[in-house]
Order: structure tokens, then sequence, then C-alpha cells
């Protein structure tokens, strides 16, 4: 049995991951540290609770003793670090958090693992991170693992420090890492304050859709279990040492987004698609606002047999569907915290 140490399992991307290898890899025994933020949600996995192979800590990971309790009580061989604060908005409002976790959580966990791992041997540490450490792009281009970091947001920022502070642990210690920044994920457990969900909510629910700036601005969409899928080929098949830009060569702008997900929200609802269309409105822009992520990801893609798998118009209608299919996990995340985040960031947008 391998032991596998997933931090952040019980949010929207560490729920998909710790399905897929719970379904995927059989001797992999999943201990998943979550210190369970507004962004968790531990009923994500509540179909695992009774397998012998899944384990679930309440842990801090920005608490150096805890981390280094959690490491010397479960001893992993291998660790996927998905923990996070991981919102653009949230970390413009507040950043402290996001250093807090994303730096001093991600120093906390190289340290333990540091001090525990002894001679590092068949040992691994993968941190998920993101493409915005590389800042925005203009009409062309796409990032690669060469591209120099020039984060944009006090999230982008954390991560990116995040990010050098792995690499200096395996340049300084030898510590065997390996490194994701992947772009924009969609699917289900994605916490609605995040564009596809806060849309596809708003549309069923007869709400505006407020759209920053002019809508110009694109991402590049990758359905989150191509993401895990990914992260799972770089752990098995990737070099130790090596850095892998994971992407759905999909670019969409905000705009072209929206009105899609007006046209499946009204297709899934046998409705008028332009009542919809008609609630579309620009409201004030993000600060410091990206204006363009593409992602080149021939490098995981020459040296692993990873390939994206799910069409994003296909993707997008699953998604739909899920938010509108399960009412219950809407009504259990829509906490009061929630409530007023909802206020804060969308009174403030005037409309443009
Ligand atoms: P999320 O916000 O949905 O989930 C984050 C999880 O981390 C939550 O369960 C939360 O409780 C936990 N967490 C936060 N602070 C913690 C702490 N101090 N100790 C322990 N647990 C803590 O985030 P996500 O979208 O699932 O992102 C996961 C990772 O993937 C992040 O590192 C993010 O930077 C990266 N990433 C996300 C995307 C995306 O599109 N969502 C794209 C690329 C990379
Ligand atoms: O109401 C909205 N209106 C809108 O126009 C929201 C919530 C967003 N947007 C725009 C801003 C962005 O250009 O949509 C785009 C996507 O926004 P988010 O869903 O907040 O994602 P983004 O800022 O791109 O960051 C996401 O992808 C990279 C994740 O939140 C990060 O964790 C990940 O690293």
């Amino acid at each position: 049995m391998k032991r596998v140490l997933v931090t952040g399992g019980c949010g929207f991307i560490g729920s998909n991951f710790i399905r897929l290898i719970h379904d995927e890899r059989p001797d992999w025994q999943i201990i998943n540290a979550d210190v369970l933020t507004y962004a968790a949600n531990p009923y994500n996995l509540s179909d695992l609770q009774d397998s012998d192979r899944y384990h679930f800590e309440q842990v801090d990971i920005a608490d150096g003793a805890a981390v280094k309790t959690l490491f010397e009580n479960h001893q992993p061989d291998w660790v996927f670090h998905f923990a996070a604060e991981s919102h653009v908005d949230r970390s413009i409002h507040g950043p402290e958090a996001f250093i807090r976790t994303n730096v001093m959580g991600t120093f906390a966990l190289l340290e333990a693992a540091r001090h525990t791992w002894g001679d590092f041997q068949d040992k691994l540490f993968l941190h998920v991170s993101t493409d915005e450490v590389y800042g925005s792009l203009g009409d062309t281009g796409l990032f690669t693992e060469e591209t120099s970091y020039d984060p944009s947001s006090p999230y982008s920022a954390s991560k990116a420090s995040s990010d050098h502070l792995v690499r200096a642990y395996h340049r300084t210690y030898g510590l065997p890492m390996k490194l994701t920044n992947c772009s924009n994920n969609y699917g289900p457990y994605q916490f609605p304050e995040k564009l596809l969900p806060v849309m596809i909510l708003n549309a069923a629910e007869g709400k505006d859709l407020p759209v920053y700036g002019d809508g110009k601005n694109v991402r590049d969409w990758l359905q989150v279990t191509d993401h895990c899928r990914a992260i799972v080929a770089v752990a098995e098949q990737g070099r130790m040492g090596e850095t892998y830009n994971v992407g759905g060569n999909c670019e969409r702008s905000n705009l072209q987004v929206v009105e899609a997900i007006c046209r499946g929200v009204a297709a899934y609802l046998k409705v008028d698609a332009e009542t919809i269309l008609n609630r579309i409105i620009f409201v004030k822009d993000r600060p410091g606002h990206d204006f363009r992520y593409a992602i080149d990801s021939s490098k995981l893609q020459g040296e692993t047999d990873w390939a994206p798998s799910v069409q994003f118009e296909e993707g997008l209608q699953d998604t739909i569907a899920w938010y509108l299919e399960n009412a219950d996990w809407i009504e259990q995340v829509r906490s009061g915290a929630y409530r007023q985040w909802m206020e804060l960031n969308y009174t403030e947008r005037q409309e443009a």
C-alpha cells in the first residue's frame, strides 16, 4: 500500500481527486487533511466514509506543530498539496488568509516532509498550482514552463511564493517534488463564488448575470477530472524536480462562457434562452484583472500519456445538470458567510 496524503481534499478539485484515486488506485491508502474553511464540504466525500482506504483529519496546514504530528502519525509516502485559499476576488478584499495558508501552510508541509522523510527514497511532494502565477497574456502567445512569473493578485502572488518555496526545497535539500500549473477548472463541487456556478445558479434562479468589465477577458477551461488525471500522470510518469503546465486548449471569453451557460440552462429547463440572455449585466471590473490565460501543455503531453478528454460544450452541459440536480449540496454551502460574501462582492460593483 502507498500512503497518500491529500491536503484540501474537501474542496472542489481535492474532492474530485480523492474520488478518482479511490476508484482507480486500489493500492493507495488516502489521508485527507483539510481544516474545513467556508470553501470545503466534507459531504462531498460522504460515500467514502466507510472505506478502509480513506481517512479524514481536520488539520490547519499553517499550524506547523499539527502538520508535524500529521506526518508522524500517518507517515505519508506521497503528498498531493491542494489546500489553499483559492478565490482571486476574496484575496483582493482580505489578502492575509492567502499569505497564511498558501505561503506559510506550504512552508509547514515542506518542513514536515523534510524532517520526517529521512533519505527521501520513493517519496514525492506534488504541489498543485495555477497558471495565474505567470500573469496576463495579450491577444497571442501561450504560457510555457519557461514563462517568467508575474502575478497580479494577492492570490496569484501567494501561489507564486509557494511554487518558489517548493522548488527551493528541491534545490537546497533535495526534496523530491513535482509541480503542476493548471488553467481554470470547471465541474461538480465547485464553490458557488467562481464564474461557472455563480452564473448557472443565477441563470436558473432568474437573477442578473454580472460580467466583470467588458467580458472580453479570456480563460482556458479544463474539466476538473481531466485536471485530476493530469496530476496522477505527473506523479506516476513525470520527472522528479520538474514543472508541468496543464490546460484544456480551450480558450473562451467570459462573455462566450456566460452566453453558453444561458443557452445550456434554458435547454435544461426547457425555457426561452433570450429571457436569460437579457439578464447579462456588465459590472465594475476586478482590479488588476488579468486579460488572458492560455496554456501550452505540450511538455505534459509529450512526457506522459495524458490528454484532455472532455469537450467544453459537453462538460458544461453536464456541469449545468449537476448544479441543477444537487439542490441539497447548494443549500449546504450557502451558509451565512456565503451570503455575506455575495452581498459584499456584488453590491459594490455598480452596473457599468
Ligand atoms: P477550493 O477553495 O475549492 O478548496 C480549497 C480547500 O483547501 C478547501 O477544502 C479548504 O477547506 C482547504 N483549506 C484552505 N485553507 C486550509 C488550511 N489552512 N489548512 C487545511 N486546509 C485548508 O480550491 P480548489 O479550486 O479546489 O483549488 C485547489 C488547488 O488547486 C489550489 O491550490 C488552487 O490554487 C489550485 N488550482 C485551482 C484551479 C481552479 O480553477 N479552481 C486552477 C488551478 C489550480
Ligand atoms: O461574477 C463573476 N463575473 C465575472 O465576470 C465572477 C465570479 C468572475 N468573473 C470573471 C473573472 C475572471 O475573468 O470570470 C473569470 C473567472 O473568474 P473566477 O471564476 O473567479 O476564476 P479566476 O479568477 O480565473 O481564477 C480561477 O482559476 C485559476 C480559480 O479561482 C483559481 O483558484 C485558479 O488558480
